[in-house]
């Protein structure tokens, strides 16, 4: 059967803001959504008592979920610790595995983290940063500046998400402020 045309389009980007017009799809991840994830329990708790804030929103234009078609979103991710952690991405895999994806950093940012089963990679990003996360690998990124950290992402539309595995096992390293510098530090150590 002949596939169905789409039509060609076209959206703005604001660079600075981030913001993707039109989008179709927009999600704020606040601390609620992403409770467990940073390593300090205590502040996290305090944190959601005052205000719960706002750690990230993305801003998507949707296009079918189908073998082919590419989804084009940007992520605006606030500046901000729980505790001495920085904010940061959930991060996930894909759930089809051997989708890739490249972000292209727009303003501000950190670190991008990326794992696959015991490897552990960091990149330093910032703007004009294109950072590659190669087929397998999960995915997070880390806000280690005072400025929203903004970026495009461009990935296949069937990739699908899998934040179970990082909400039950984590990264193997967080990033966290000492004397005001970013060092990272492994979660395993940080267990013993
Ligand atoms: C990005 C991420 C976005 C938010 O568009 O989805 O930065 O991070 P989480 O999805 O981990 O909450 C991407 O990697 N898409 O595949
Ligand atoms: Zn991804």
């Amino acid at each position: 059967m002949k596939p169905t045309l789409m039509d060609p389009f076209s959206l703005t980007l604001d660079i600075t803001s981030g913001q993707l017009k039109p989008a179709t799809s927009h999600v704020q991840r606040r601390l609620s959504h992403m409770r467990g994830m940073y390593g300090d329990a205590v502040a996290e708790q305090t944190l959601l008592e005052q205000d719960d804030p706002l750690i990230y929103e993305v801003f998507q234009y949707d296009v079918p979920n189908d073998n082919g078609q590419l989804l084009v979103c940007t992520t605006v991710l606030y500046p901000g610790q729980v505790g001495n952690e920085y904010y940061m991405t959930k991060g996930h895999y894909h759930v089809k595995a051997d989708a890739a994806e490249v972000y292209l950093v727009l303003s501000g940012c950190g670190k991008l983290l990326m794992q696959v089963d015991d490897r552990f990679s960091v990149l330093d990003i910032g703007p004009g940063t294109v950072a590659y996360v190669p087929p397998y690998w999960a995915h997070r990124t880390v806000n280690t500046g005072r400025t929203p950290c903004v970026f495009l992402a461009v990935y296949p539309a069937d990739a699908g998400h899998d934040y179970g595995r990082i909400e039950r096992d984590g990264f193997l390293q967080r990033v966290v402020a000492h004397a005001g510098e970013p060092r990272l530090i492994s979660t395993h150590k940080q267990a013993s």
